[in-house]
């Protein structure tokens, strides 16, 4: 039997999909099925190995990179140039932690542990963002960053809100209410150094010129280079191609990038009246390989970092586990006093 989800479910994390009230799917025909009629699978769900596998992997890296991406922001907390824009960048860093820990609990309803995924992250067995390897030597960075990087953040991510994995979606839907706050405020830091001196004019279009291609290359190799595309979208867990949602991108950019008085920094880039699109130049897919290879301008520090970071958690980690066992233990000791007193 083929199943839906209420268009409820997809405007509201803590919505439940009607298909919680009926038993879990138990074999993979019903899966297919499922799948089929656009519907959403859930954690308790019969499912294939290699689709638990495919969102285990795009999940624990997306959390990854909302992690590792709180360090080239977190770079100016401290010398924010108002004590305003110290707040608010304070809040965007800590949304991306909430963004990380929302995708680790999303991809743990798949079998696989908090503590599994950070160790291969350390270990060099997963991946996160390429784009969090590169440095933030102004506060105009910052500006890009939100601008660019939470603006193919969002391209990216709207659609997954509509993915098959109903704990994915969920979580996507609050990430992008926050990530549309986020590319505002990375707009308007950009439009104010715009405006300003000369100087600030220029710092803005230096870092919009590192950003631009960066930000592109996010969305993933070209189409014909993309090994996971072809069984993710069969599955509805991406909805469109690296290179399509790339295009929307660029061509959501081109009026923005006007109304800052910025350049985008690609002589290629034009309106293409007969596709509809903005044509633009190739991308350095070497430069793509190489930071995938962890040879980028900050992976190794990137990485020390969060090695460091971990490390020194270790005793709060500690601590939250011998908390929780000793509530479990409580709770008991309450239900069997209770049951006790009750025969
Ligand atoms: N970086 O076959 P495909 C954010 C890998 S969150 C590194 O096309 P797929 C918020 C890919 O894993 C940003 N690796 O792969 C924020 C695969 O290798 P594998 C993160 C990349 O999965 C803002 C290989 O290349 N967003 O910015 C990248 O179908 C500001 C072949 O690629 C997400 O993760 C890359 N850019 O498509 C936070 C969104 N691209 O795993 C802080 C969810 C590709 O086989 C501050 N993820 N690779 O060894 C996705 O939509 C997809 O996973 C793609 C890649 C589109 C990223």
């Amino acid at each position: 039997m083929a199943r839906t989800t209420a268009p409820d479910a997809h405007n509201s994390l803590d919505a439940r999909s009607p298909v919680d009230a009926h038993s879990p799917l138990d074999n993979l025909d019903t899966f297919e099925a499922v799948i089929a009629a656009d519907g959403r699978i859930e954690p308790r769900d019969a499912m294939p190995d290699d689709y638990r596998r495919a969102l285990v992997r795009q999940m624990s890296q997306h959390a990854n990179s909302e992690i590792i991406g709180m360090q080239p922001e977190g770079n100016w907390i401290t010398r924010a140039p108002s004590l305003a824009r110290k707040a608010i960048l304070m809040a965007k860093v800590q949304d991306e932690a909430g963004h990380g820990l929302y995708l680790y609990a999303a991809a743990e309803t798949l079998g696989t542990s908090r503590a599994e995924m950070t160790e291969a992250l350390l270990a060099g067995k997963a991946r996160y963002s390429s784009i969090f390897n590169y440095p933030t030597p102004t506060w105009a960075d910052i500006g890009a960053i939100g601008w660019l990087v939470d603006g193919a953040a969002i391209c990216n991510q709207v659609p997954l809100c509509r993915a098959s994995y109903g704990p994915y979606a969920r979580a996507m839907v609050r990430i992008c209410k926050e990530e549309s706050f986020h590319q505002r405020q990375g707009f308007e830091i950009l439009l104010t150094l715009s405006r300003g001196t000369d100087e600030q004019h220029e710092m803005a279009q230096q870092a919009v010129d590192r950003w631009y291609a960066p930000s592109l290359m996010m969305f993933g190799p070209p189409d014909a280079d993309s090994p996971n595309s072809a069984k993710s979208m069969a599955w509805n867990i991406k909805r469109f191609s690296n290179d399509e949602l790339r295009q929307r991108f660029i061509d959501m950019l081109v009026p923005q990038a006007k109304a800052l008085g910025l350049t985008l920094p690609d002589p290629d880039l034009r309106w293409n009246a007969e596709r509809g699109h903005h044509d633009h130049g190739d991308l350095d897919w070497d430069e793509f390989a190489a930071v995938l290879r962890g040879e980028g301008q900050c992976n190794a520090q990137r990485m020390a970092h969060r090695q460091a970071a971990f490390d020194e958690g270790a005793w709060v980690r500690e601590a939250a586990t011998a908390h929780a066992a000793r509530a479990a233990q409580s709770r008991k000791s309450q239900e069997a006093a209770t049951e006790e007193s009750a025969a």
